[in-house]
């Protein structure tokens, strides 16, 4: 692909990412001023804002409770292509090639929910509807928002720009265009500094940025450019650069991946937050106003993200941007015919797939209770996890609740420990849960470590 091919292919996805976030205030006075005119207003009982892993998942186990006709629940999402996204990182290995992981949107939707592939404007909690771009409104019994989070790629500066020169070692697991690019740029590199980072703040997956680290390491050690055991006069020197203080958030895992960490001889900048790339050059904020600039050869890059614009703006959103919802029943403070899930939510826990496994049963269960007037009572514990590549091979798969408390599913039948690396999940992670999500979870047949879920 042409220089001039890529940054018109990135500037398209941002674009298309744009719709749902930047919609210019002038722009929405516009619709609006349409929408007095001509704009009509469709009802539905449930209204479901996004198609991703949470919004495909709720609506098809909603539909699959046999309570609703057709039209009776309706999914907004613009996009035209959903994505598995946690098979993002086995591209940045040269594992998976990312065609294989997307799918068209459309493809994806039962027939018997109404799919408005549109972007969604504002929500009107009070009044009971959502208008959609065109300035068209959607009146809902129950609301569900899970749009996800906005992976902004703006946040730091020049990363947009180093991103899609093909010339430059910087990649990123984290967008469509560039998850490839990190399988180009760590098979390319012959000797330097080689510099993976991890942004202070919420990000989804926290567990990626080092997964790909530690893919490329073992393929730096295979290819003879990297020594664990003698780093400082390797070919290749690796750093990881992360904003928090620790490896990784959850005691128990952070102490087996530091102990990696310094048996495989990478250097931690711990509490370093990436801000600019200038050229061969990286800058970091740390500590009160300080900043270090180190040079890189190739360098993986997470950046910073947030809640989209149209759910900030919202009065569904908490200080931090996210859907006030329950910690437990999932179910807006506020409003309680509106519910949040997955990367939206200002759910306390880590942001994955799997964890929606975990929600998805339990927003479902509360709505049909409330539809009835039953108390919303199911609990949601927490429940996520990070299925951990630690090389080629292996993987670490940590499970944890809320409070960063492990709940290992083959621990308690096996009797084994989650926190040492094993093929087993290694094969879950690359081959299992791929295709029992694309079979089953977005069908709303999967419930994660409970196995199958029947009706
Ligand atoms: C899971 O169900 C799932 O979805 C398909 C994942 O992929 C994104 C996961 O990473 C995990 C851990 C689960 C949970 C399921 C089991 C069997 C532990």
């Amino acid at each position: 692909m042409s220089s001039s091919q890529l940054l018109v292919t990135t500037a398209a996805c941002a674009a298309r990412r744009s719709i749902l976030t930047h919609l210019a205030p002038a722009a929405v006075r516009t619709f609006a001023s349409v929408a007095s005119v001509t704009s009509t207003t469709r009802s539905h009982k449930v209204v479901v804002v996004g198609g991703g892993s949470a919004g495909l998942t709720i609506s098809h186990q909603l539909l699959r409770k046999g309570e609703f006709s057709e039209g009776d629940i309706a999914v907004v999402d613009p996009a035209e292509w959903h994505h598995y996204q946690p098979g993002w990182t086995l591209v940045g290995g040269g594992l998976k090639n990312k065609e294989q992981l997307r799918r068209p949107l459309k493809s994806l939707i039962d027939p018997k929910l109404r799919f408005y592939n549109t972007e969604l404007a504002s929500f009107s909690p009070d009044s009971n509807t959502v208008t959609l771009g065109n300035g068209d409104k959607l009146a809902y019994e129950h609301l569900v928002v899970v749009p996800g989070i906005k992976v902004d790629f703006n946040s730091i500066k020049g990363l947009q720009d180093a991103l899609s020169n093909p010339e430059s070692g910087v990649s990123s697991i984290y967008g469509y265009d560039t998850c490839d690019k990190a399988d180009r740029t760590i098979k390319a590199l012959k000797g330097g500094q080689a510099i993976f980072t991890q942004p202070m703040g919420v990000v989804k997956c926290a567990g990626a940025p080092q997964k790909i680290m530690w893919l490329a390491l073992d393929h730096w050690k295979k290819s003879g450019l990297y020594d664990p055991a003698n780093p400082s006069s390797s070919p290749i020197h690796i750093t990881f650069a992360t904003g928090l203080p620790v490896m990784f958030g959850v005691p128990k895992y952070s102490a087996v991946l530091e102990k990696l960490r310094q048996e495989r001889g990478v250097e931690g900048l711990f509490a370093h937050d990436l801000v600019e790339i200038n050229g061969n050059e990286a800058v970091f904020s740390h500590g009160e106003n300080q900043k270090l600039a180190r040079k890189f050869d190739l360098m993986h890059v997470t950046p910073k993200m947030g809640a989209h614009a149209f759910v900030k703006s919202s009065p569904l959103a908490n200080e931090a941007g996210f859907v006030d919802v329950d910690e437990e029943t999932l179910r807006h403070k506020k409003w309680k015919n509106v519910w949040s899930a997955g990367d939206a939510s200002s759910l306390p826990t880590s942001k994955t797939a799997a964890a929606i496994t975990a929600q998805a049963p339990v927003l479902v269960k509360n709505v049909l209770r409330s539809m009835k007037g039953k108390e919303a009572d199911e609990e949601y514990d927490g429940y996520t996890s990070c299925p951990l590549l630690t090389q080629y091979g292996k993987v670490l798969l940590a499970e944890f609740k809320y409070g960063g408390v492990p709940k290992e599913t083959f621990g308690k039948t096996l009797g084994i420990d989650q926190a040492v690396p094993r093929r087993a999940f290694y094969h879950l992670k690359k081959d299992f849960f791929p295709w029992v999500y694309y079979k089953y979870m977005v069908k709303g047949t999967w419930g994660g470590p409970k196995g199958w879920l029947r009706d």
